[in-house]
């Protein structure tokens, strides 16, 4: 297996930043583009292995998608046009994939089939299988469903009320998209907020949808209409420049153009409440998005404690939060995140061996870590076990270790953000 070798810094970061395209955004673009009648321009794509398995699945189904770099042309000719797959899909790392399209799949008039790497099959599918049971879906897969590889015998699905067993946007979205496509009303009655990127590309594309409280109501047999969509730069990927900058002493970035969406944007909260010297500006809207720009510089950071409805606004950003804990003062203490379990890997273990590997002062409880910091970091070995946010990770605490810092299969990275390595080494060369 790969790895890399990254040094010390002897100086702060400094520069500006624009982070690739959002990767919930450019799923979900890419899928209502796909169902659409008429042609879609997507901008600023994100195109990293997970998304290009959004496309791929599409075309499989017969849609013609052409790339050139970040910009994706989606000749949509309707939900009627699409055609049976003739092989299995290939779902790879990405769960957005395999449960968002998992609602599509399951309410289409085709027979499919779908498989992930070893990662992914180790995730649950029955979230999405089991509800989509609840409008008459025909799935079926091993150990009853609960995993990949799956096979949907694709119907005409009945519109149901659904109340959610976990906060899960991924859940939420697959119930929304079989609700499009079914037979009469669906509503979806979600246990917490979770990202929104799915209702709010669902207006973009012409599709009616009534959020009231918890509840949210789609009717059925709806087709979505073409658009053309800019995504905005991912708050996910930020967050690694954000936190690194936060605690590398002498720095000061600007990140431009990055989506500010109120359901994603805890990284800045928890940032803010650990004591971090950032300024958020909106400068406008992408389609329903508001993006902006982030300044942030380095500053002493205080321990907090990460809890309830902000769990879910910030789950991708643990990783990164737990080492900006490791340089604040006092205790961090994070709760309720079990779902961390079920990611690319089970992110709290691998968050907590690898930091600890490198000295840090963190253990793992039930739901989540309690870390004491300030810790000065040594040099070591941080296995990303092909997860991209903990190689990422490891790749921003290298930064401030006292010795080098060696990665294990960075390439995993090239999931959500290609571009890392590049803005890793950018904003530091910057500095002289
Ligand atoms: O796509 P995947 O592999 O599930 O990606 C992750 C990530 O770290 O990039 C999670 F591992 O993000 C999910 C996120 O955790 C993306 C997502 C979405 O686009 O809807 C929602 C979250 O998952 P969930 O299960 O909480 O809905």
């Amino acid at each position: 297996m790969s790895s890399i070798q990254l040094n010390p810094l002897k100086e702060g970061l400094s520069g500006n930043l624009s982070v690739p395209g959002d990767k919930s955004i450019s799923h979900r673009a890419v899928i209502f583009s796909a169902l659409a009648e008429g042609t879609s321009h997507i901008t600023n794509f994100l195109t990293g292995e997970d998304c290009l398995r959004t496309v791929q699945a599409f075309r499989e189904f017969g849609v013609e998608i052409e790339r050139k770099g970040k910009e994706v042309t989606i000749y949509g000719k309707g939900i009627n046009a699409l055609q049976t797959p003739t092989q299995p899909i290939n779902f790879g790392n990405s769960g957005t994939t395999a449960r968002l399209l998992s609602g599509v799949l399951a309410a289409l008039p085709h027979f499919s089939t779908a498989f992930g790497d070893a990662s992914l099959s180790k995730r649950p599918m029955d979230r999405v299988v089991l509800p989509l049971r609840e409008m008459g879906a025909k799935i079926s897969g091993r150990e009853e469903a609960r995993l990949l590889p799956l096979a949907f015998e694709g119907r005409e699905l009945t519109g149901a009320t659904i109340e959610m067993s976990v906060k899960s946007a991924q859940v939420k979205s697959a119930l929304l998209l079989a609700g499009m496509l079914a037979e009469g009303e669906t509503n979806v009655i979600e246990k917490g907020t979770t990202r929104n990127h799915t209702e709010m590309l669902m207006s973009e594309y012409g599709i009616h949808i009534q959020k009231e409280g918890q509840k949210l109501t789609i009717q059925g047999n709806q087709q979505p209409k073409s658009s053309d969509l800019r995504v905005p730069g991912d708050i996910s990927s930020a967050a690694f420049f954000l936190v690194a900058a936060a605690i590398t002493s002498g720095s000061s970035i600007l990140i431009e153009g990055v989506g500010l969406n109120p359901t994603r944007n805890g990284i800045i909260t928890a940032l803010e409440q650990m004591g971090a010297d950032i300024k958020t500006e909106e400068t406008g809207r992408v389609g329903h998005e508001p993006v902006g720009n982030v300044s942030i510089k380095s500053s002493k950071l205080n321990g907090i404690t990460l809890e309830g409805d902000l769990i879910p606004n910030l789950i991708d950003e643990i990783p990164i939060i737990a080492l900006a804990a490791t340089q604040a003062e006092g205790q961090t203490v994070i709760k309720d995140a079990g779902e961390l379990k079920v990611k690319e890997t089970n992110r709290i273990d691998s968050v907590v061996f690898n930091l600890r590997a490198l000295g840090a002062d963190i253990e793992a409880t039930e739901d989540g870590m309690i870390i004491n910091g300030p810790v000065n970091l040594n040099g070591g070995t941080v296995n990303s076990y092909g997860d991209h946010r903990i190689g990422m990770m490891g790749a921003i605490a290298s930064y401030i270790a006292e010795g080098p810092v060696e990665i294990i299969n960075p390439k995993s990275i090239d999931i959500s953000y290609p571009e890392f390595f590049e803005h890793f080494n950018e904003i530091q060369k910057k500095t002289s």
